[in-house]
């Protein structure tokens, strides 16, 4: 059976991608709400409710396991999901919140985390929650709402960006972090401007990367691991597919020309 990947969008792709590539074996389904995107500027409900409505039809589809790729859907929906699949249908949920706290703080050497994600991620305050479990961390939230603007509109470089990224990072640094989780879909393709503002020294740990080792090991665990010879992949959108495929490219590269919707 495939592995179920949700995202609010496009941006899950990059958590698809890290998946693809460590578990080349594994069959995929991608979900993309596209219809409902951006999850970011959303109430909590309401992004819940998105959140939960397409983890449903992932489910219908007769996935092994769920991968809430969207990290603004992650800060939503993370308990109701892990009861509702795992509790009560024995479907195992991964997502990807707990795999990037987990990382950055194997990361840190100096204790100071800063995280970045959208407007929703860090007001609902789950980054803090799950991090401040290791009493040595200091934490530094930043939401950064229009990168995924800029993401989307093809733009990761140039002098607006940079500017901006100036003034969104302008508090990490100020706390001197010496690791900044990419909390949100988007930022993986920011990486050359973040590195640029915060330095040489700062590591950034991107959620794609960790999540895809969660699934990894999770599989593992529970004898899920479906082997060699899988690799299928199928790519769904709630909306109109031509912005999807065009867009998907920036995420997803070569493979995208494979999307069926
Ligand atoms: N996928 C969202 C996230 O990771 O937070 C970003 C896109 C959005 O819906 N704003």
């Amino acid at each position: 059976a495939p592995i179920g990947v949700f995202d609010s969008g496009l941006g899950g792709l990059t958590v698809a991608r890290a998946i693809m590539d460590k578990l080349p074996g594994e069959d995929l389904i991608y979900l993309g709400d596209t219809a409902n995107t951006p999850y970011g500027p959303k109430s909590i409900a309401d992004v819940r409710a998105l959140t939960i409505r397409c983890l449903d039809a992932l489910v219908e589809q007769g996935v092994k396991m769920l991968v809430i790729a969207c990290n603004t859907g992650t800060a939503a929906a993370l308990s109701d999901a892990q009861e509702r699949y795992w509790a009560r249908q024995g479907i195992p949920v991964v997502e990807v919140i707990t795999p990037a706290a987990t990382a950055a703080a194997a990361t840190t050497r100096n204790g100071k985390v800063g995280v970045i994600g959208t407007q929703a991620t860090i007001s609902s305050g789950e980054y803090r929650r799950v991090l401040s479990v290791n009493p040595r961390l200091e934490i530094t939230q930043q939401a950064c709402p229009r990168f995924v603007d800029f993401v989307e509109q093809g733009i990761t470089t140039g002098e607006e960006l940079t500017d901006l990224t100036r003034q969104y990072l302008a508090p990490l640094q100020e706390e001197e972090v010496d690791t900044v989780v990419l909390g949100c879909t988007h930022y993986p393709l920011l990486t050359g401007v973040i590195s640029y503002v915060m330095g040489p020294d700062v590591s950034l740990v991107a959620s794609s990367e960790a999540t895809a080792n969660a699934v990894y090991s999770r599989l593992v665990n529970l004898d899920l691991l479906h082997g060699p010879g899988g690799g299928r992949y199928t790519f769904l959108s709630t909306s109109e597919s031509a912005r999807f495929t065009q867009l998907a490219k920036r995420f997803l590269g070569p493979e995208v020309e494979s999307v069926h919707m």
